[in-house]
């Protein structure tokens, strides 16, 4: 919107300068005296649609930036200026006509300038033919319908032009899209895994830089999880590698489920996924997994796969202040190891104050 009113604002200035000049032309007797009733609608007009639109009522029309009707009202104030004036100053009233289209360019289609066109000759026909009743001395037939040729010519060309500028824009504006879209499409590429539709590595590796700052300047917990399918072998084996391949996405989908909206899950690798928790304590993720380990097991089945179970080990760590991010994926993926050392199907909590006992807490008991 704020285009629109710079240009209303624009053609403020120019209904202004020419009412001044009108006026300037009524002194000087180049215009019948009635047309110091027209002068007001110069300013008024102008000022109406600027309101309205700076008010925001416009906003509910279909055309909110009012061009078209802006466009008519200049038109037919011209046609009634040209209508009061004398013969020897009729003709530079109509070179505010191409004008009009100008302004028009940025928002008015083919149709909307046919209209425009038509509307125009027909008032100016109309006056034409009115003026050659009242005028003392009329003009001869041929310089009248010169006139009106040329105009229809004039407006014609204008519109013609305006239309190739707006189809030059209009591609212009279509290709800024198509790369947007393609832009989005090769930063949906560079940061998802094509298989389940999670964060790659590389993306939750910057996802995590980005928190580590966070929690260094909040200082609220972070805790990150990494999470092995198990016996994924097997699942290959039993159900071939397209099967597995779905269960890699069945447990994407069921984990997206899950977790809360906050916590990032990333594909780290095969079948191997790292949860980012940030503003989580140990407890709240040890609770997260849990969930997610009960809605795996509720799970209904992938189609065609009745007989698949899919369980995860996890390793949990708490990321502490001074430590790199790498070091505590180290420790989640030491409380990892133990977790599957210990049967599988469970979450460790790796040690969390630093120094503390390399053994990790199995917290969570294996599901029956
Ligand atoms: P564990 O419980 O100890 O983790 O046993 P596992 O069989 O899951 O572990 P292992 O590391 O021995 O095997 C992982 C298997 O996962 C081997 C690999 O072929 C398979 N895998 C890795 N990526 C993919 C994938 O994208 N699709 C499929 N279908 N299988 C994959
Ligand atoms: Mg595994
Ligand atoms: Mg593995």
């Amino acid at each position: 919107m704020r285009r629109p009113l710079a240009l209303m604002l624009m053609a403020q200035l120019i209904y202004l300068s020419n009412a001044a000049l009108l006026q300037w032309g009524v002194s000087l007797k180049l215009f019948r005296p009635g047309l110091v009733w027209i002068t007001p609608l110069l300013v008024a007009g102008p000022g109406l649609f600027y309101a309205l639109a700076r008010s925001g009522w416009s906003a509910r029309l279909k055309e909110p930036s009012m061009v078209m009707a802006q466009g008519l009202y200049c038109a037919l104030l011209t046609v009634l200026v040209y209508a009061f004036s004398h013969h020897d100053v009729r003709g530079f009233i109509l070179c505010i006509l191409p004008l009009i289209i100008m302004f028009g360019q940025f928002t008015l289609n083919g149709r909307q300038f046919a209209v425009f066109t038509g509307c125009t000759m027909t008032a100016l026909t109309a006056a034409v033919l009115v003026m050659r009743r009242f005028d003392e001395v009329p003009r001869s037939l041929s310089a009248d319908l010169l006139e009106l040729v040329y105009v229809a010519l004039i407006l014609g060309t204008s519109t013609s032009i305006a239309l190739i500028g707006a189809n030059i824009r209009q591609n212009l504006m279509a290709s800024r899209v198509e790369l947007a879209e393609a832009l989005s499409r090769v930063h949906a590429l560079a940061t998802t895994d094509a298989l389940t539709g999670l964060a790659n590595r590389r993306h939750m590796q910057d996802l995590l830089a980005e928190e580590v700052k966070r929690h260094r300047r909040l200082g609220h917990p972070l805790c990150v999880a990494l999470l092995d399918l198990d016996h994924f072998k097997r699942i290959n084996d039993l159900h071939g590698h397209q099967g597995g391949d779905e269960a890699l996405r069945h447990f994407a989908r069921t984990a997206r489920e899950a977790l809360r909206e906050i916590d990032v899950l990333a594909r780290w690798g095969g079948e191997e996924f790292l949860l980012m928790m940030p503003a989580t304590s140990c407890e709240q993720a040890m609770s997260g997994l849990l969930r997610l380990r009960q809605c795996l097991a509720a799970q209904a089945h992938p189609p065609g796969m009745p007989d698949l179970r899919v369980t995860f080990s996890a390793g949990v760590a708490l990321h502490h202040l001074n430590s790199a991010i790498e070091h505590t994926i180290d420790l989640a993926d030491k409380a990892l190891y133990q977790a599957k050392a210990e049967g599988r199907n469970r979450v460790c909590l790796a040690p969390q104050a630093p120094g503390a006992s390399a053994e990790a807490t199995p917290l969570a008991p294996k599901l029956a």
